[in-house]
């Protein structure tokens, strides 16, 4: 049967050969297994996560960490997705082709290396907050099948002789994100765009590479995470409408 580019591109249910050959491979597996077992992990208010942003079945937290004065407050969201599947929401998350539809922070975006079907390599410049210094990022991004129905994309920073950090006027920040989906729906039934729920667990602790006023900082935080993920997960559903669901 004919497939068509959507299937093609979809994330792949086993880890492409050629990623596990990979000098990056070690790296990437270790980094994303460790994740992925996190993003799952229940945010009890022992551990220091505070609710900040609560709207539907959306919930944001956060931990504030400050290393040397700069804030590296790792993020911690929780959401619920109706008539969507998790792989369908790691391929729009993953595949560049989508990015600069839901990625409002985005400047530019450019491919270093072609890994394999499920492994990429990004260099990104991000929209300028003043007063501080523009900042780009070099990461490498990993999307895969996890326990059942799950599947979750992690980016982590990664250095190419190529592109040396804080070479022209962009400061290097460094991020380790992880987007991990699990799709349920009712015991004895098909999944359908009607019965499906995707639970989505989504960290981020982004370094900002030098010195950021902490204020500015934070209320940058507060504004984009919240933003982001009520964007991009309207933007799948509405990618999704009318399509066949892809489980
Ligand atoms: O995960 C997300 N996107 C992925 C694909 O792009 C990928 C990206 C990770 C980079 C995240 C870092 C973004 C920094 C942006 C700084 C500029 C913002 C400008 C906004 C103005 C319109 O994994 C979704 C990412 C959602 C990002 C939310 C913003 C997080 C802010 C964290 C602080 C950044 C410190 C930068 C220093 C700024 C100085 C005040």
């Amino acid at each position: 049967a004919e497939r068509t580019r959507d299937e093609v591109e979809l994330p792949p249910p086993a880890i492409d050969n050629r990623l596990t050959v990979h000098p990056l491979w070690p790296e990437i597996d270790r980094i994303s297994t460790e994740q992925i077992q996190a993003a799952f992990e229940e945010v009890g208010g022992e551990n220091g996560w505070q609710l900040f942003a609560e709207e539907g079945d959306m919930r944001m937290y956060r931990r504030e960490v400050e290393v040397d004065g700069m804030v590296m407050d790792p993020l911690k969201a929780m959401h619920k997705v109706r008539g969507v599947s998790a792989r369908e929401m790691c391929h729009y998350f993953f595949n560049p082709r989508y990015r600069y539809e839901w990625e409002t922070t985005l400047e530019t975006m450019t491919i270093v290396e072609q890994v394999s079907r499920d492994a990429l390599v990004f260099h990104q410049t991000f929209k300028r907050i003043w007063p501080a210094s523009q900042r780009d990022a070099l990461f490498w991004s990993h999307v895969r099948a996890s326990h059942a129905n799950t599947y979750a994309v992690t980016n982590h920073s990664t250095t190419n002789p190529d592109y040396p950090p804080n070479a022209g006027a962009c400061i290097r920040l460094f991020v380790t994100v992880c987007l991990a989906c699990r799709s349920s729906w009712p015991a004895g039934e098909q999944p359908t765009r009607d019965n499906i729920t995707t639970s989505i667990a989504y960290c981020s602790t982004v370094n900002p590479g030098g010195w950021a006023p902490a204020g500015v900082l934070r209320a940058v935080y507060k504004r984009e995470y919240p933003k982001f993920l009520k964007r991009f997960t309207s933007y799948v559903v509405d990618q999704c409408r009318g399509k066949p669901l892809a489980i």
